[in-house]
C-alpha cells in the first residue's frame, strides 16, 4: 500500500490547548505523524509519495467559502494586531447569541470554532492545505485503480464541519477525499470513522446526502468529547435520511464490545452497496491513549484492518487521532498491514 505524506505538517505546531482548566501542551503534535511515517518505513508498507498541489477547489467542495478564506488570512491578520502567540478562541456563538460574522479576526476565530483545543498558529494555513493535498492525491491513487492507499494526514480532519473547526481539525481531509472519489466516478461511498471521538464534522458535511453513508464508532457523547453530536438517533436528514449511522459505546467498553460495533457497521456498509470506502483512522481507541477510554491492544489493530479488507472495497485510510505517541505508529500501521495481509 502506498502512503501519501509531506513534511509540511511540521509547519503546524500548536503550543497549548485548554485542558483540565489549564493551558497544557497540545496533544496533537508533529511527532505523531513522524512516528507513523517511521513505522510505515520500518514495516516496509510500500512507497511513500508526496502530494500534488490541487489548489482550494477540492476544499471548497465540502467547506464554506468564508470559512476557508478566514483560514487563508487569519494568521497574518492576528499577528498584525501585535500578537505573536497562537490564537485560541475563548467565546462561542451559543444559543440566542446572534449568528453574525464579526469583523475582528478574534471574533471570527470564535465564530468559526467549536472548542479551545484547535489553535491558529503561524503555519496552520500551509499545513492544512498540504493535508488536503495529501487526501486528494491519495484519492486519485484509488481512482487510478489502486486497491488501497494511506493518506498520512496531519493535522487531522474529522471534527472539522462545513464551517467550523474543532478537536485539532481544520479542513476535513476524509470528506475532501470522499468528495474527490465521488467526483471521479464512485457512485456510492461509505466513510467509516473508527477514531475514539465521534466524527461530527464528517457527519455534518454529508448529513443530507445519500451518496455517502457515514458511520462512526466512538465514545458515547453523553460523557465523551464532542458531547453535542454522535448519538444513535442521528440517522440523516432529507435525502440523507438513513445514510448516517452512529455506534456510541460507553467509555470503558472492552475490545469485544468494540468489535461487535465494527461488525454491525460492516454489515451496514455491505447492505448499502458501497463501491469504495474511506476510513477515518484514529488510533486513540488504544488502551494506552492519554485522553480516551477504550482498550484496544496492538494486535487488535491488525484485526481491524483484516476485517475491513473483507469488505472487498477500494479503501482509502485517512489518519485522524491517537495521542499515545510512542505507540501511534505501530497501531496505525498495524491496521494497514492487517488490511494487506487479509
Ligand atoms: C482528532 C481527535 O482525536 N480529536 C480529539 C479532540 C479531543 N479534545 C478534547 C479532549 C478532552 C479529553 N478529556 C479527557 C479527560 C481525561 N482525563
Ligand atoms: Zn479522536
Amino acid at each position: 500500500m502506498r502512503t501519501v505524506y509531506t513534511d509540511d505538517h511540521h509547519l503546524h505546531q500548536g503550543r497549548a490547548e485548554l485542558y483540565n482548566g489549564t493551558l497544557t501542551a497540545s496533544f496533537e503534535k508533529p511527532s505523531r505523524a513522524d512516528m507513523v511515517l517511521e513505522q510505515v518505513r520500518a514495516q516496509t508498507l510500500g512507497e511513500v509519495l508526496a502530494p500534488k498541489p490541487h489548489g482550494l477547489e477540492p476544499v471548497l467542495k465540502v467547506h464554506d467559502e468564508g470559512y476557508v478564506r478566514f483560514w487563508e488570512s487569519a494568521w497574518q491578520r492576528w499577528s498584525a494586531t501585535g500578537r505573536d502567540w497562537d490564537a485560541l478562541p475563548k467565546m462561542w456563538q451559543v444559543r440566542r447569541l446572534r449568528e453574525r460574522i464579526p469583523e475582528h479576526v478574534e471574533g471570527q476565530l470564535c465564530y468559526y470554532s467549536m472548542d479551545a483545543g484547535t489553535p491558529l498558529t503561524a503555519g496552520t494555513w500551509p499545513a492544512i492545505t498540504a493535508a488536503a493535498n495529501v487526501a486528494v492525491t491519495a484519492a486519485d491513487c484509488l481512482l487510478a485503480g489502486e486497491k488501497s492507499v494511506f493518506a498520512l494526514t496531519r493535522p487531522p480532519g474529522h471534527h472539522a464541519a462545513y464551517d467550523y473547526c474543532g478537536g485539532y481539525c481544520y479542513f476535513n481531509n476524509a470528506a475532501i477525499a470522499a468528495q474527490r472519489l465521488l467526483d471521479g466516478g464512485v457512485r456510492k461511498l461509505a466513510v467509516l470513522d473508527v477514531d475514539y471521538h465521534h466524527g461530527n464534522g464528517t457527519q455534518d458535511i454529508f448529513y443530507r446526502r445519500s451518496d455517502v453513508l457515514f458511520l462512526s464508532i466512538h465514545g458515547d457523547p453523553r460523557t465523551e468529547y464532542p458531547f453535542f453530536l454522535g448519538f444513535a438517533d442521528e440517522e440523516g436528514e432529507g435525502n440523507g435520511l438513513g445514510f448516517n449511522a452512529n455506534y456510541p459505546l460507553a467509555a470503558g467498553t472492552d475490545v469485544a464490545g468494540w468489535f461487535a460495533a465494527l461488525e454491525a457497521a460492516c454489515t451496514r456498509i455491505q447492505a448499502y452497496g458501497a463501491e469504495a470506502l474511506v476510513v477515518s483512522l484514529g488510533v486513540d481507541t488504544y488502551e494506552g491513549d492519554p485522553i480516551s477510554r477504550f482498550a484496544l491492544k496492538h494486535e487488535d489493530f491488525i484485526r481491524l484492518g483484516a476485517r475491513l479488507a473483507r469488505l472487498g472495497l477500494p479503501t482509502q485510510f485517512c489518519f485522524e487521532g491517537g495521542y499515545a505517541v510512542e505507540a501511534i505508529g505501530i497501531n496505525a500501521v498495524n491496521v494497514l498491514t492487517g488490511f494487506e495481509g487479509a
